[in-house]
Order: C-alpha cells, then sequence, then structure tokens
C-alpha cells in the first residue's frame, strides 16, 4: 500500500510550503520511498484528526497515522530498515535530534522576512485563520511585523555562521552525501522560496550553494517544486 502524506499547500494545489513536511518528502526519496501528497489547507484540521493533533506533516502508512517530522522521520528509519539510512548510526540519531530542534529555530528566524507573503499564497479559506492566529502570536500585524524586513538581514545572515562554516568545509552536513540532518535545515529554506520571492542569501553564500545542492537532490525533487528563484 502507497503511503500517503497530508502536505500543507496554498491557494494553487501544487504549492506545497511547510518547511516540516518538506523534511518529510527528502526523507522519503531517501529511504527510497513513493508517496501520494495529499494537498491540506490549515483549517481542514478534520481531515487529519485521525492523527490526535491538528498539524502537518502527517504520513498514514497502511492503517497506522505518525505525526510530526522528528517521529515520522524516526518511523521511517525504524520501520524500512532495508533502505539508506537517515542517521547513519544512534548516536547520529541522537546527534540530528539537536540539528531538527535548532532547524525549528530556523523557522522562527525566517518568519519576519516571509510572512505576510504566506499570507497572500494561503488558500482564500485559510486567510483570516493565518492572519488571526500568526498576528496573535507575533503581537502585531503582518504588515507591521515584516515592515523593516531589509533592515533585518544582516543580522540573520550573520546568524547562519556556524552552518556556513560547516558549509565550506563539507559538501553536507552529512558528509559527502546528504542525512536526515540536512532535510531537516533545508525544511526552512524550502518552505521560504516555495512561498516568498525575498532573497535571504547572498549569491557567494556557501549556505546558498549547499541549498543549491539539496535542490538537485533526488533528481531534482524540491528545484521542481512551484517556488521562486530566490
Ligand atoms: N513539530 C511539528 C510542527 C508542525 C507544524 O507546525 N506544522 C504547521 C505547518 S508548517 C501546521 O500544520 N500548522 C497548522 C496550523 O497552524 O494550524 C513537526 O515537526 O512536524
Amino acid at each position: 500500500m502507497t503511503l500517503r502524506l497530508y502536505d500543507l499547500a496554498g491557494a494553487e494545489p501544487d504549492r506545497r510550503f511547510s518547511p516540516y513536511c518538506w523534511r518529510i518528502r527528502m526523507a522519503l526519496a531517501h529511504k527510497q520511498l513513493a508517496v501520494e501528497t495529499i494537498p491540506w489547507r490549515f483549517t481542514e484540521k478534520a481531515e487529519i484528526a485521525a492523527s490526535g493533533q491538528k498539524l502537518v506533516p502527517v504520513l498514514v502508512d497502511d492503517e497506522l497515522w505518525v505525526a510530526d517530522s522528528w517521529t515520522i522521520a524516526n518511523y521511517l528509519e525504524d520501520t524500512y530498515v532495508d533502505t539508506p539510512s537517515l542517521f547513519g548510526g544512534i548516536a547520529a540519531r541522537r546527534l540530528t535530534r539537536h540539528y531538527s530542534s535548532l532547524a525549528d529555530g530556523l523557522v522562527g528566524a525566517i518568519f519576519p522576512f516571509i510572512a505576510l507573503d504566506i499570507l497572500h499564497r494561503v488558500a482564500e479559506k485559510d486567510r483570516a485563520y493565518f492572519r488571526e492566529s500568526r498576528e496573535k502570536r507575533v503581537g502585531m500585524s503582518l504588515e507591521s511585523f515584516v515592515a523593516d524586513r531589509d533592515s533585518k538581514l544582516p543580522a540573520f545572515r550573520a546568524s547562519l555562521t556556524p552552518l556556513r562554516q560547516t558549509l565550506k568545509a563539507q559538501p553536507f552536513l552529512g558528509g559527502d552525501e546528504p542525512l536526515y540532518a540536512d532535510y531537516a535545515v533545508f525544511g526552512p529554506f524550502q518552505w521560504a522560496r516555495c512561498i516568498s520571492p525575498f532573497g535571504l542569501f547572498e549569491d557567494d553564500d556557501p549556505v546558498k550553494q549547499w541549498r543549491g545542492r539539496m535542490l538537485d537532490c533526488f533528481d531534482g525533487l524540491a528545484r521542481k517544486a512551484v517556488a521562486y528563484d530566490t
């Protein structure tokens, strides 16, 4: 039976933009597993109720519903043992948890640049929900939240220094080939390029060059997505 993945979509069904869903799209490809992705909107909570929570990604494997990107990655690793490892060993799995948590922080760091662009590209029926829930979270209108985004860019770029230093020394966080740590960090950057034309990188940034290598993985899975050329 084919795996199914509830995958956040924008106004167009093929604009898939969740950072957490992208981690799992890449992990499934790494595990050589075919998947049917189901476009899901923020307000379609009923469709994923069987998962016992309200967020995507949600993976459905036969009768089993699995939610949360870290939980899904571990489920794939433990269930599909005959395909390439996502982590590269026990110690690496534990270290990868930390990469995943750090990369969750990247979602928060990128949001001030793209929040309004998201609003403009979510499905019509999601618009009021997105504005209300996110404005409550950030404590101001989304317009005010992004108003000074250009001035915040140097600090954001500087915050990527540790990542940049690593990626200058090796092609992927996993070494010569990508591992789940790469997918965990890539998800937030792919989120941004799928939903916003705002450029986060300088052209010669090693982080951008790594992102390019990630876009080429699995026959260009992420590069072929509906996205902006940032
Ligand atoms: N910790 C979760 C976070 C998942 C998450 O926040 N998903 C967002 C989409 S990017 C969501 O479903 N939001 C629904 C909402 O805000 O109502 C994971 O790693 O999967």
